[in-house]
């Protein structure tokens, strides 16, 4: 395994430094508001930082979703915009995009990730079918799910424990799949629900040889691969870096050799690809695309726009364009990296290894004495909103929701507090202020007390639950 890079200057290591690929064109104010201020809003918004307005909020690392900068060329993109109702040129730019950089045959536009999550649970599972998948992500398990799907976890163990130094924690466990697939039948197998960089375990990679052995495994029982590609250019850097024979190619190749051991793939692409709204639905079979063709229009719109502007599928193409640029990707993971490895120094309990999008605190080992029904990781982003007016989120208890059989709470291992960084939006002296107020919360630890659970909406409850001091 590559070790990172670590929070010191390039001239403490004797070494050239590295900066953004990019200089600020336009700016947007941020403000700073006073502790007072900061107790008000938190209490209004029912300690869920969700609930919070923007505008009370200094720095926000709530998430990396539709909240990057666009590039200069992106935003003349706009100015192309092909406001027609059906065949925009602004599609046939984004289907060629996605077909060049992904290498999938057919292309639906869609609002966002979750359209695309919607339409595949709908075509492709059977009540009561399978759907096994590296760790679970919140909207994917839930349109999997209402489609009449079975969950079932196949990430390798290591993906659980946030000290495992494992290179690629986001790899299926052949071994647990096969005995779920030989115990079940492969006619009871939806399709594989497999996840480039895990979002739930840390932003963990998945290796270029699980996507292989799973292909292999696929074939011998004709079950299908889908992948969620949202953060798949981040998955290609790790590989790139981190697995054997790939260092000398580039992440457009690696990305292209990894979609295409893969049936389809769905896309959210306010993230890896640098706009704030859009995604995808790609497939390789004819007939399997079709019928999405067809659903589309019920709930997205027409096949050539599915619920987007014109303007919007141009600036895709674009992002889709420069997000397997080396120097962005370098620097995108670089920053995540120097903010890990200030808290890392900081003896700050994280995730481990630092992940693409966002650096994971871990709640449990940052509040021992928290027990996972008081929150400890949706309170641990309501302390460092009131301390510095840094936004986060929770990614625990309360994003796991509970078994749509017994209604229980899940209780995931992770207890996690995600700290996500949009893309090309924030400085390295931004960075230095989420560590100094991460440190002063764990300087204070011990006097934290956590939450209880008020008001509990049916769905994804993370977004609108709202919480109280007991
Ligand atoms: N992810 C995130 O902040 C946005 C809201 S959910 C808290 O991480 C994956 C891996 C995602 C994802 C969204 C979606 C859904 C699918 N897969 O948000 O619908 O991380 O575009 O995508 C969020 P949309």
């Amino acid at each position: 395994m590559t070790t990172h890079l670590p929070a010191t200057t390039g001239r403490q290591l004797g070494r050239r430094s590295w900066a953004e690929p990019w200089k600020i064109k336009m700016v947007e104010p941020l403000r700073v508001t006073t502790p007072a201020e900061r107790a008000h809003a938190l209490a209004e918004a029912g300690y869920n930082t969700f609930l919070l307005r923007s505008e009370d909020v200094y720095i926000d690392l709530l998430t990396d979703s539709g909240t990057s900068a666009m590039s200069d060329r992106q935003w003349a993109g706009l100015l192309l915009g092909d406001e027609a109702y059906a065949g925009s040129r602004n599609f046939y730019a984004l289907e060629e995009a996605v077909r060049d950089t992904y290498g999938y045959r057919h292309v639906l536009p869609v609002h966002q990730g979750r359209g695309a999550e919607h339409l595949i649970s709908q075509i492709a599972i059977r009540s009561g079918q399978f759907v096994p998948s590296n760790m679970y992500f919140t909207t994917t398990r839930l349109h999997q799910e209402r489609a009449g799907g079975v969950f079932v976890d196949v990430i390798i163990d290591e993906a659980h424990d946030p000290q495992s130094e494992h290179p690629f924690k986001g790899d299926v466990d052949i071994s647990k799949l096969e005995s779920l697939i030989t115990r079940a039948g492969a006619d009871q197998i939806a399709y594989i629900s497999l996840a480039g960089t895990v979002n739930m375990a840390g932003g963990q990679p998945v290796s270029m040889a699980c996507v292989r052995a799973l292909r292999e495994l696929c074939d011998q029982y004709r079950i299908r691969l889908f992948l969620d590609a949202t953060r798949m250019v981040e998955n290609a850097f790790f590989i790139q870096e981190r697995e054997e024979g790939y260092a000398d190619k580039t992440i457009a190749a690696i990305l292209r050799e990894f979609c295409s051991l893969t049936d389809g793939a769905w896309m959210s692409a306010k993230k890896d690809s640098l706009v704030n709204i859009g995604g995808w639905l790609a497939l390789n079979d004819a007939d399997l695309f079709e019928e999405a063709r067809n659903l589309v229009v019920v709930f997205e719109g027409l096949h050539t726009y599915g619920g987007l502007a014109g303007r919007d599928m141009e600036a895709m193409a674009i992002g889709i364009t420069e997000s397997v640029q080396q120097d962005h990707i370098r620097a995108r993971i670089g920053q995540v990296r120097y903010l890990g490895d200030l808290l890392t120094a900081a003896d700050v309990p994280v995730v481990r290894p630092v992940g693409g999008h966002a650096i994971f605190l871990d709640a449990r080992r940052f509040y021992p004495h928290l027990t996972q029904d008081e929150f400890p990781a949706q309170t641990l982003a309501a302390e460092l909103y009131l301390d510095s007016g840094v936004r986060a989120m929770e990614r625990g208890i309360v994003s796991a929701g509970r078994d749509p059989k017994t209604g229980d709470h899940h209780h995931p291992k992770l207890e996690l507090t995600r700290l996500a960084i949009p893309r090309r939006v924030y400085t390295q002296a931004h960075m230095d202020i989420v560590a100094e107020a991460v440190e002063a919360i764990y300087a204070q630890r011990d006097s934290a007390k956590g939450l209880i659970m008020t008001y509990e909406p049916r769905y994804l409850r993370f977004f609108q639950a709202r919480f109280d001091r007991p």
